[in-house]
């Protein structure tokens, strides 16, 4: 199985987990971000993440990847139990975005990720996402003010997580897969940190998903 895959985005990291979790082999293909024809060639739509089960056959929708890969009988029986519904935590997942995307998306294409290999492929990533939130230079200006408002809002989630190993204990669940995904966009920005039991969690779960965090590449506020 071939999964196309942008590393920066959190749907595709939802996709990548499954294969991590249940060491599952798979290719990991990394398309140009202004790549448009390969996406629509598949499913009809610009959009990743995109499984390729078989030569021809391809399925979009992150979620949809989890459950296929998830009921695969050959790798064992299924692991990823349904979401908790917790009204808490879906509204921590809500606003997390009002934050963490001025942050992440003006980091990513500077980044050393291969999506953006091309001067194209930042430039097609940086018009469009200037669309939905404002230019660059501006969401770097605002690094000081949105870090404080993480913060704040980590310590909400802090004392919600069980945290051992999964979100909520034992099982691993959806939550796991929203929470994980999005935490790792902050970890594009150098002065942003998890408290402690957070720290461990998304630490634990980078490594039994194969899917590394971005801390070594994070950058300042003083790039823009
Ligand atoms: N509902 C989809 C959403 C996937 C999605 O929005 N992917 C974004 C990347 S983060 C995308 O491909 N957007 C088009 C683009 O980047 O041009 C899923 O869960 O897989």
């Amino acid at each position: 199985m071939t999964l196309f895959s942008y590393d920066h985005c959190p749907y595709c990291v939802k996709a990548r987990m499954i294969f991590g979790l249940k060491s599952v082999p798979f290719e990991l293909v990394t398309l140009l971000n202004d790549d448009e024809e390969t996406p629509i060639s598949m499913i009809g739509k610009k959009m990743l993440p995109i499984l390729q089960q078989q030569e021809g056959q391809y399925l979009p929708e992150s979620l949809d990847i989890v459950a296929y890969v998830d009921s695969l009988g050959e790798y064992g029986a299924p692991i990823v139990h349904p979401s908790h519904n917790s009204s808490q935590l879906n509204e921590w997942l809500t606003e997390v975005r009002s934050y963490h995307y001025p942050l992440a998306m003006p980091r990513w294409p500077l980044m050393p990720l291969e999506e953006f290999n091309t001067e194209s492929a930042r430039q097609y990533f940086t018009g469009k996402k200037e669309k939905s939130i404002g230019p660059f230079a501006e969401a770097f200006k605002k690094t000081p003010q949105l870090i404080e408002r993480a913060h704040e809002h980590l310590k909400e989630l802090e004392d919600l997580i069980v945290g051992e190993p999964y979100f909520w204990g034992s099982d691993l669940t959806i939550d796991d897969f929203h929470v994980f995904s999005s935490l790792r966009c902050l970890t594009t920005t150098k002065g942003v940190s998890f408290p402690s039991k957070l720290d461990n969690y998304m630490n634990f779960m980078s490594e039994a998903t194969a899917v590394p965090l971005h801390w070594p590449d994070a950058i300042g506020a003083d790039h823009g």
